[in-house]
């Protein structure tokens, strides 16, 4: 990993923000490549779904849209101790995706003159859960559960078609989908299945959605910033990131463990080491040296790690560190200091927040109940995790009486005359007026 020094230097956030490490392939470019397979569905459907499967997945003349009996029937080769866990992980999200679902509110801004706000749920979603590099399962039930809980009542799933499984969605994709009840799957990949749920594809019985959500790499990221707009996203949930902020104080061989655990997933994943101890570091890089050599990835956390989105910043104090943080946006921060809550408290842009020694962000990305589809490439700064709150929508109902209008008619008719639209005012003002029969 390269080291970027910032110790003696008095930057500002918008230095800094020029400073952090960043992946080569920034989403610009990944939007301008995934562009024309987001116009190639629009225009020519499932046509073009079956020519990015070849190209990307190298699968033909499979089914699209998944038989119902293939989703149930994959259980039977799901392994049981993979399905208590499966089950564990749906249970603790559930209860945790629970508690983003707020109460209708009910405020009296005076006698007959009522605003409630109520939390509606979209009616159609598109979940996408990523093949290719590894299985997720895991994100199948992040996306499903959240939406469930929200009150969705139209789900549909897209993850790509697996060339060992029969052209399905990898098994444990399905084991995922019959475990949460979803029914409606597509052996759909990439940016083509963003396309396909944002534009609908007829043929194949598939309805557009109003939201799309899921991770995925930088391409399904950059194919949600193209649909949205005409449908809603999540978050652009692209390639992983961490960034661990850790002090002398912290175990070297946790942090090691968990910048390398994170860079598995992608030769574009980034793993960044913030810390004000320089020995420290070294540490951390000798244990880094020690295990990165013996994980069954060796090759793609060596790229990884070594690549320009990942780097060790030595930084004065933790005080700059949380402002490094702050400034990358990240979309898993771990804090392995002294002083936990301190630092904590100086954070303002992340995805998710793990604190401690035994809180790793791989107990996020499973089983800790909070959901691992978050954020990345700096949209943090912006944008949050998935949640049961992506697929709500808070909405007004405005109920006055006849006698709490006519308290507000003369402000309004000011208001109105003031703005240079006085329809408005006379809208109020009509219901007051003596009616022609009143009048005769
Ligand atoms: N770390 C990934 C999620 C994941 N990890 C799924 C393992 N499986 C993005 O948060
Ligand atoms: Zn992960």
């Amino acid at each position: 990993m390269r080291t970027i020094d910032l110790r003696g230097r008095d930057l500002t956030r918008a230095e800094l923000l020029g400073l952090v490490p960043r992946a080569a392939l920034g989403a610009e470019v990944a939007v301008e490549r995934v562009r024309p397979l987001v116009a190639a569905v629009a225009e020519r459907g499932e046509a073009a779904l079956r020519e990015q499967a070849l190209e990307f997945d190298g699968v033909s003349g499979h089914a699209l849209r998944v038989p119902v009996e293939a989703i149930g029937a994959s259980l039977a080769d799901c392994p049981p101790e993979v399905e208590v866990a499966l089950r564990e992980l749906i249970s603790r999200l559930r209860a945790a995706s629970a508690a983003q679902v707020p109460a209708e509110q009910t405020t009296r801004i005076s006698d007959g003159a009522v605003i409630r706000q109520r939390w509606q749920p979209v009616s159609r979603v598109g979940l996408y859960a990523p093949g290719g590099k590894a299985a997720y399962p895991s994100s199948v039930i992040m996306n499903a559960v959240s939406a469930q809980v929200a009150g969705v009542p139209g789900l549909a799933l897209a993850s790509p078609a697996q060339r060992d499984n029969d052209g399905l969605p990898h098994p444990a994709v399905l084991w995922a989908a019959a475990l949460c009840g979803v029914d409606e799957v597509y052996a759909i990949g990439g940016a083509g299945a963003i396309a396909a749920f944002a534009h609908g594809v007829p043929e194949i019985g598939l309805d557009p959605v109003d939201v799309v959500s899921g991770p995925g790499n930088v391409f399904v990221a950059a194919a949600k910033r193209v649909v949205s707009g005409l449908v809603g996203i999540d978050s652009e949930a692209g390639t992983t990131e961490i960034l661990v902020i850790a002090d002398a104080s912290a175990d070297p061989g946790f942090v090691a463990a968990d910048l390398i655990s994170q860079a598995e997933h992608d030769e574009a994943a980034a793993s960044v080491l913030v810390t004000d101890s320089a020995e420290f570091a070294e540490r951390v890089g000798a244990e880094i040296a020690r295990r990165a050599a013996e994980t069954r990835h060796a090759d793609r956390v060596a790229t990884a790690l070594g690549g320009p989105q990942s780097a060790v910043i030595l930084v004065d104090d933790l005080a700059v560190a949380a402002a490094v943080s702050n400034a990358y946006g990240p979309e898993h921060l771990e804090i392995q200091t002294a002083q936990d809550e301190a630092v904590l408290s100086r954070i303002t842009d992340a995805g998710a927040i793990f604190v401690g020694g035994y809180s790793p962000v791989s107990l996020g990305d499973y089983l800790a109940g909070s959901n691992h589809v978050l954020p990345t490439g700096g949209t943090a700064r912006f944008s949050a995790g998935l949640g049961a709150h992506t697929f709500l929508r808070p909405q007004q109902i405005v109920t006055y009486d006849r006698a709490a209008l006519a308290e507000v008619e003369a402000p309004l008719v000011a208001l109105a005359g003031a703005e240079g639209l006085p329809a408005h005012g006379e809208a109020v003002s009509a219901r007051f007026e003596a009616t022609s029969e009143e009048a005769s």
